[in-house]
This record gives structure tokens, C-alpha cells and sequence, in this order.
């Protein structure tokens, strides 16, 4: 199996109460992974993602090989039937059957490069790499999508929820860089498939994916969106609209977390994937808060990954 969205998932609340249960004791699977290798490309920055999937595989007993892909690999052509007489190197036909000869999981992140918006939603990175690597592949955030966080953030709801069915709102707020819709696409994508009031607010021209918006309340009213809420969850994205794909539309700072908001909500937690520009996305007085749990979600990403190379581990033991 691969762990590329959600649909790889069997049940989402068993993998969630799994990673909770992990967490009392992460070295349980130390002997699953013996002698098994898993190779992290990275296409892009990273700190989270490369240190807690690597302490993840680690935890369960592995050799880890890192390469920083982006600065350090050829470049990389996907295109069929190209002539490569361009600026790039080598082939993913060959590349992803080449690394699939070194380990046994390949970890990739390829960031949507914005670009081309087909290219991104046809996630053509990780698909190719799918296509022709011959060892399972592992999403640590793709053009469209970031499973390893989603699923962080649902374990950390988890934890964190006093409610059988938490209000749980998904807010944009202002970034002067563009950036990807990933991280967001899957948030919604995990929230619907969970027991939330879920609610998305942006403004104007950030319409996301209906794909991922699916039946959740949308709202360009962020003091609305805020009343009575659980979890406030912030992340800035691009728009994927056509005419503004990629692009920065707005950098409104009334958008930005302040405290004054986070009163409208029911003692609400504030969560964000990090990293974080403070005083441009949340104000210190809300990240520094009680009620912040960056730090804590940054911590269960090392067991969310420690659950998805698991079932990996177990599918390629079948
Ligand atoms: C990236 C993004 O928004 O997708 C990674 C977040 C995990 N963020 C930045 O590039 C700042
Ligand atoms: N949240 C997250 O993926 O962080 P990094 O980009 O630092 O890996």
C-alpha cells in the first residue's frame, strides 16, 4: 500500500486511537521494521516532516537515508515521451525505479509548483513516482495534499476534544507569500470524514476545491465562523480559482488570530501546522496562549507517521 490520501486509509478512527495508543509506548514495534530501509526525498524545506518521520521510522526499527532532492538531485523530467535536450537531467522513469532498488518505502515531498494548476491537481510528482517506483510510496505533502498533517491533526483533536462532536473551524489568514492549498485540502478532507460542525472561512476568492470543501458550512464572515468554536484551525493558501491559481489576492491583516477573536470562541484551542509567521498569521498572545497546541501537534506528527509506515511495514509483510 501507499499512504498518498486518505483513501489509504481503512478507518480513520482506528489509525487515530492506534497513534494515541503508540504514543504511551513508541518503541513497542521497534523489531517491525528491522532491516527494512525507507529513503525520504525532499523536493522542499521541510523541519517537522523530515525530523518526525525519520524519528518515526527510527521508533520502529528502520535505517533511514535522507536526500535533499530539490538541491541535491537531478532535475527531474515528467513529461511522456519528451526530448530532453532542456535544463533537466534524468527521467522519473528511471529515477523512481533506481531509488525503489535502495529501500523499501519512498517518502516524497514535491510541494504544487504553480506552474501549471493541471500539473498540481494531477499531483504529477507523486504520481509519477507511483507509477513507476517498485516499493511503496509515502506522501509527506504533495501538490494537493498533506496526509501526515491531517492525520496529526485529527489525532490532536482527538486528544484534545471534550465534545462528542466539536465545532472545529478552518480559517484563512493573511501570508505575503503564496502558498500551497495542500495543507488545507486535506485538513477539510480528514475534518468531513469526521464527527465535526465543520466550518471553513476565508475570504473572498479563496474558494477552495469543492472536492475537499465537500458538505462542510463556508462562511466569508470570520467573527461568525468563530462563535462557539473548539478548534480554531489556521493556515494561509493560494487561490486554486482559474483566473488567480497560485497567486496573492489579498493580504488583508484583519484576517490575522488575535486575541479579541479567539474570545467570541468556546474556550477554543488554536492549532496551525507550523511554521507560522507570528504577528502576520496569529498574534503572540494567542500562539503563546494556554490554549495553543502547535507544540503538542508538532509532537503527534511523529506518530502519525509512526502509524502510516506501520501499515505500510505490515502491507509489504503480507
Ligand atoms: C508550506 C505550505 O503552506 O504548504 C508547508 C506547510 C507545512 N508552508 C510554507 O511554505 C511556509
Ligand atoms: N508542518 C510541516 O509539514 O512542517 P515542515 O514543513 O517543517 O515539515
Amino acid at each position: 500500500m501507499n499512504y498518498f490520501d486518505i483513501n489509504d486509509i481503512d478507518n480513520l478512527s482506528t489509525w487515530i486511537n492506534e497513534a494515541i495508543e503508540l504514543k504511551k509506548d513508541p518503541l513497542v514495534y521497534k523489531s517491525s521494521g528491522a532491516n527494512k530501509t525507507i529513503c525520504l526525498l525532499f523536493f522542499n524545506n521541510s523541519l517537522r516532516t523530515r525530523l518526525s518521520t525519520q524519528k518515526a521510522a527510527l521508533n520502529l526499527g528502520m535505517n533511514v537515508m535522507v536526500m535533499n532532492f530539490g538541491a541535491e538531485g537531478w532535475q527531474l523530467e515528467y513529461g511522456d515521451g519528451e526530448i530532453m535536450d532542456q535544463g533537466k537531467s534524468e527521467h522519473v522513469i528511471e529515477a523512481a525505479q533506481v531509488v525503489s532498488q535502495y529501500c523499501d518505502i519512498v517518502a516524497i515531498r514535491a510541494f504544487a509548483k504553480f506552474e501549471n494548476k493541471e500539473d498540481d491537481y494531477q499531483e504529477q510528482v507523486l504520481s509519477a513516482f507511483m507509477k513507476y517506483a517498485t516499493v511503496p510510496v509515502l506522501n509527506m505533502e504533495s501538490a494537493i495534499g498533506h496526509p501526515l498533517q491531517a492525520l496529526t491533526d485529527m489525532i490532536t483533536i482527538a486528544e484534545h476534544s471534550t465534545k462528542a462532536r466539536p465545532k472545529v473551524v478552518l480559517s484563512w489568514a493573511p501570508h505575503p507569500k503564496a502558498l500551497p492549498q495542500a495543507v488545507a485540502n486535506s485538513f477539510a478532507q480528514y475534518a468531513n470524514a469526521s464527527d465535526f460542525d465543520f466550518v471553513i472561512t476565508h475570504p473572498k476568492g479563496y474558494e477552495l476545491d469543492p472536492q475537499f470543501v465537500g458538505k462542510a458550512m463556508v462562511t466569508i464572515n470570520q467573527e461568525e465562523a468563530f462563535k462557539d468554536a473548539d478548534f480554531i484551525y489556521v493556515k494561509n493558501w493560494s487561490p486554486f480559482a482559474d483566473e488567480n491559481y497560485g497567486k496573492v489576492i489579498n493580504t488583508d491583516s484583519n484576517w490575522k488570530i488575535t486575541a479579541k477573536k479567539m474570545e467570541a470562541t468556546n474556550n477554543g484551542k488554536f492549532m496551525h501546522c507550523l511554521p507560522v509567521r507570528r504577528n502576520v498569521i496569529v498574534d503572540d498572545e494567542v500562539i503563546d496562549s494556554k490554549n495553543s497546541l502547535v507544540i503538542k501537534q508538532a509532537n503527534n506528527r511523529t506518530f502519525a507517521a509512526q502509524i502510516a509506515i506501520k501499515k505500510i511495514l505490515e502491507s509489504i509483510n503480507k
